[in-house]
């Protein structure tokens, strides 16, 4: 293994337990609602939101322990997310993560309830950090926002809204981006900035754009071109419900040229930052060659 996946292995071990601690405290009456919750939140993943948080977090010199109910709030609303936009009223997928999706183990209502259980849980999370000062009760508005009607949430609706656009244009595309993918992103690398008086807050959160939008680019790719074995979830889907997507855009070779060059902004951004960010930059790395 190498350092940046030790490392990384480290950040999610950690993680994970703290996640297995929420969700021993999930105890719903009927059972089957938290069940359903924590089906989806055990069921593999990346955790990247969370490891990029704790990464952060120890460039700024802000404790994991502090940032651990963020991060928990984070991956909630992420859940929630995957869940909602596999439904068939979405982008329908049978599969997430190389296993079925929630609705398919669950049923549809059942699924809506765990996307809603989980957003709530993030909600009450996040409130309970509140009463220990100003700095947490802007971390936590902050990834309300993103996850809102500004942020997350005004992405898919715009996603949805340009399907079988003909005339959808690269703004169009990239406030897609921004919101439906960097928002969450962004909050993961800039809650260690607010929680530390907004050190490193502008350089984070346009790290955290130009990462959103790397993010995006590969994730395009990967649905026109990877494999369900690497993927766990269902490819070709963007072509075939003719979605607007980078790849439909601007063509194959010309994304892989900018993945490129956005990687390379998000080198440049991190330069600026002093303190040793060299597994931020493994990151931009994995993410430009990701299989999944
Ligand atoms: C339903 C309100 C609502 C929003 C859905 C997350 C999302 C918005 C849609 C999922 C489809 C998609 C391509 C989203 C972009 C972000 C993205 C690539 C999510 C997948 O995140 P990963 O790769 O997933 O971090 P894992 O499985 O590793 O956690």
């Amino acid at each position: 293994m190498s350092n940046f996946d030790l490392q990384y292995e480290e950040y999610r071990n950690y993680f994970l337990k703290q996640l297995d601690l929420r969700c021993a405290e999930i105890a719903t009456v009927p059972e089957i609602l938290g069940e359903s919750m924590k089906y989806s939140l055990s069921l593999g993943g990346k955790r990247i939101r969370p490891v990029l948080m704790y990464a952060v977090g120890e460039v700024l010199g802000v404790d994991k322990e502090m940032l651990t109910p963020y991060a928990c709030a984070l991956e909630f609303i992420h859940t929630y997310s995957l869940i909602h936009d596999d439904l068939p009223a979405m982008d329908n997928d049978d599969f997430r993560r190389g296993k079925p999706s929630n609705h398919k183990v669950f049923g549809e209502a059942n699924a809506i309830l765990a996307g809603d259980g989980l957003l709530n849980t993030a909600y009450s999370i996040l409130f309970g950090e509140c009463f220990k000062g100003s700095e947490y009760i802007s971390a936590a508005k902050f990834i309300c926002d993103a996850a809102g009607i500004y942020g997350m949430i005004a992405g898919q609706s715009a996603d949805i809204a340009h399907e079988k656009d003909g005339n959808a244009d690269e703004d169009t595309l990239e406030y897609i981006y921004e919101n439906k993918t960097a928002k969450l992103l962004i909050a993961a690398v800039t809650v260690p900035c607010v929680l530390k008086n907004g050190a490193y807050y502008s350089e984070f959160k346009q790290f955290g754009k130009k990462l959103g939008y790397l993010f995006q680019l590969t994730d395009d790719i990967l649905d026109a071109c990877g494999s369900f074995e690497n993927l766990g979830k269902t490819t070709g889907k963007d072509e075939t419900e003719d979605k607007l997507t980078a790849v439909k855009l601007y063509g194959l070779d010309s994304c892989k040229l900018r993945i490129d060059v956005v990687g390379d902004d998000c080198h440049r951004i991190l330069d600026g930052v002093s303190g040793d960010v060299s597994f931020l930059h493994d990151v931009v790395n994995f993410v430009k060659s990701r299989l999944n």
